[in-house]
């Protein structure tokens, strides 16, 4: 933290993940508090390649609270804004209140300033409120000197945020009471467990933006029984099950659960009524790849998994991404001075046999991936200690960069 002392601006900065469920959250049972239907559970991607940094300053001279995102100022009055400001400035209160030493006890009356930007462009349609939620409300933590279940705050701002507070293998337990004080995140297991597990992100070009994950997520509630029966009978064991192959480093079995889950979850979207479709021809093309590949070798080597939109989060193991980008990049042809087309952790080139090709079978499809980006099992948020890298100025607005 540093205190400019002439202007008294006290200020921080933090990085927050993206994480990708496998085992998908997707309806609520409480919309204010966000507290969901079913428990769910999702690997935190590097900030090598996917992160939010975010500045929080704070002084006795701002006016009032103001945000910028993504280099533009943002109405600070978003109703899940202001959950998660609230929720931080009680627990500060509440800490103040017990004594402890260490809280800030003049900075919980005081205004923030708040400046976050991403790392990736939005337009990729990569979900970045859960990275931006788990962000803000951590640098709001370190800013406050608050630890308590942080979590439950960052829930209120996005569902999915509470899971980007974990590195590693994170599951979001549902909870049961109505305050939603238990539906928490927990690391499962910390990002060192299962090195050899690698992540390729499929961004698939899209024609048209697709329904929101709120309001999707409340139509299904509404309108889908499978979404009923999916939460009460399905996924409870699935938890269980995932939670055993991750313990294990089974991916045979974390692959399968991977892809039935996802598989269910867009079930559930075309249950809904009207229908949501979140996959396109290209998602359904990489379905075919991934089953094609894996049946090929009669196992499973490769998982996909799909959100809210038509890009694929492809889960491989080291030993085989050599060879499945390969395949990707023989059945998508990228587009010729179309810029870079793997971004991010590096990939050893592979040669890909003839054999494999005729066995996959499939008509290549020139431009239907816009681009790939290559990453791995993550940490958590991260204080940023070096000053210089604070994204507001000493006079606490933006600098030219941010
Ligand atoms: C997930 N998704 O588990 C699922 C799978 C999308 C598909 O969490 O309304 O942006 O802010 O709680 O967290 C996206 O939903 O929704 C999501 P809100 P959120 O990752």
């Amino acid at each position: 933290m540093s205190d400019n002392g002439h202007q008294n601006v006290t200020m921080i900065t933090c990085t927050a993940p993206v994480n990708i469920a496998v085992i998908k959250y997707w309806g609520k049972r409480d919309e204010e508090l966000i507290l969901p239907i079913n428990s769910s559970l999702s690997v935190t991607l590097h900030q090598d390649q996917l992160k939010t940094t975010t500045t929080i300053a704070c002084s006795k001279s701002f006016q009032e609270d103001r945000i910028w995102l993504n280099g533009k100022e943002e109405d600070i009055r978003h109703p899940r804004l202001q959950s998660c400001l609230r929720e931080i400035r009680r627990l500060a209160r509440k800490r103040r209140n017990s004594g402890s030493p260490t809280s800030d006890v003049t900075s919980v009356s005081h205004k923030v300033h708040i400046c976050s930007v991403n790392n990736f462009p939005t337009a990729a349609g990569l979900a970045s409120s859960a990275a931006g939620y788990a962000c803000l409300v951590y640098t709001l933590s370190q800013l406050f000197g608050v630890d308590g279940e942080l979590s439950v705050v960052a829930r209120q701002g996005s569902g999915s945020a509470c899971r980007s507070l974990y590195g590693g293998f994170v599951q979001w337990k549902m909870g049961e009471r109505s305050n939603g004080t238990d539906s928490v995140a927990e690391q499962v297991a910390p990002e060192s467990h299962w090195p050899e597990l690698r992540v390729l992100i499929l961004v698939v070009s899209a024609e048209q933006k697709s329904v929101g994950s709120t309001s999707g997520m409340h139509t299904s509630v509404k309108t889908s029984d499978l979404l009923t029966y999916r939460a009460d009978a399905v996924v409870p064991s699935r938890m269980e099950e995932m939670i055993g192959a991750i313990r294990q480093r089974n991916f045979a079995a974390f692959g399968e659960l991977t892809m039935k889950d996802s598989n269910q979850f867009h079930a559930t979207c075309l249950d809904t009524y009207p229908p949501i479709f979140y996959l396109n021809n290209i998602s359904h093309k990489i379905i075919s790849l991934v089953h094609r590949y894996n049946q090929h070798y009669g196992e499973i080597r490769v998982a996909y998994t799909f959100d809210a939109g038509p890009n694929a989060v492809i889960y491989t193991l080291q030993e085989h991404l050599p060879e499945f980008l390969q395949v990707v990049c023989h059945f998508f042809p990228p587009e010729v001075n179309g810029g870079e087309f793997l971004k991010g952790h590096p990939v050893h080139s592979s040669p890909l046999s003839e054999e494999l090709k005729r066995a996959i079978n499939l008509e290549p499809t020139a431009k239907g991936i816009r681009y790939i980006i290559s990453t791995k099992v993550g940490p958590g948020p991260c204080v940023v200690e070096d000053p210089d890298l604070h994204l507001l100025g000493a006079d606490g607005l933006p600098k030219k960069n941010a």
